[in-house]
């Protein structure tokens, strides 16, 4: 699959009040926007033509835009978070997403969706059930993707915010999981580079046409990465993490 846009979503200084369950401490706003260009220049490197939106004062977890919505070849999807403090954030992101698509589906209530809980594979998606993702925003889904000739199918999960905390598609039959889906039956056919339990949060990474980007600090999961024959990428999202953010969340890759 080749990338060639991506839509990020600048953290504004509201972003100190984003949800989260880290315990880490306050992000650092000055720090997260520098962390945040990085990012934005590494998805350059990779070969994509990036949107930067602004921010918007009234969603602090505004810049994790990846739960807004989930896009594939002509499919465009806007979702509706199931995070209360959240709903709202795809307005915007559905103005951008007007300039490159032409037709735009939605998930409605009582359907809930965040794309953290869509992973791809090749033309067949996984939808992990989260407290953010119920079983009506996931049927609603499947038909959505199916009338673009895709497929889905949803996936039991108990331990992880959304499926891509803890699993990512590296492509070429090479699944990264951690946690609970190490052994999940659902991905018994992949090879897969297992986290190793102190990594855990590297299981967010992000395959981006050459290269596998990967969160800086986590030597062992990158060099699994590297054995396995990917050019890698690191790049510091730390302060995204105190609000239980990645390297996926942060942007639309399409
Ligand atoms: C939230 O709880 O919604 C945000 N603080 C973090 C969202 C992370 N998004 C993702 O994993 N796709």
């Amino acid at each position: 699959m080749i990338f060639r846009n991506a839509i990020t979503r600048k953290p504004g200084s509201e972003m100190i009040a984003g949800i989260t369950t880290a315990n880490l401490g306050a992000p650092d706003y000055t720090n997260a926007l520098r962390q945040h260009e990085a990012y934005v220049a590494s998805l350059e490197q990779c070969g994509v033509a990036v949107t930067v939106m602004e921010h918007d004062p009234r969603f602090p977890d505004g810049m994790f835009v990846e739960d807004t919505a989930v896009l594939s070849g002509e499919m465009a999807v806007i979702t509706n978070p199931g995070a209360g403090p959240r709903k709202g954030e795809e307005a915007a992101v559905r103005t951008v997403l007007e300039t490159f698509f032409t037709s735009i589906d939605t998930i409605t209530a009582p359907g809930t969706l965040e794309g953290g809980d869509v992973m791809q594979v090749e033309d067949h998606f996984y939808i992990g059930l989260s407290e953010r993702t119920n079983r009506k925003g996931a049927e609603q889904f499947i038909t959505i993707l199916e009338k673009h000739g895709y497929t889905g199918s949803t996936v039991t999960m108990t331990e992880m915010l959304h499926l891509k905390t803890g699993v990512a598609w590296l492509g070429g039959g090479v699944l990264l999981a951690a946690g609970e889906f190490v052994s999940h039956p659902d991905f018994a056919q992949y090879v897969k580079i297992e986290i190793p339990v102190n990594e855990m949060y590297a299981a967010n990474c992000i395959r981006v046409n050459d290269y596998v980007i990967v969160p800086a600090g986590f030597p062992e999961t990158a060099e699994h990465i590297r054995a396995a024959g990917f050019s890698v990428i690191s790049v510091d999202v730390s302060e995204f993490r105190k609000l239980d953010g990645g390297l996926s969340c942060l942007s639309l890759r399409f």
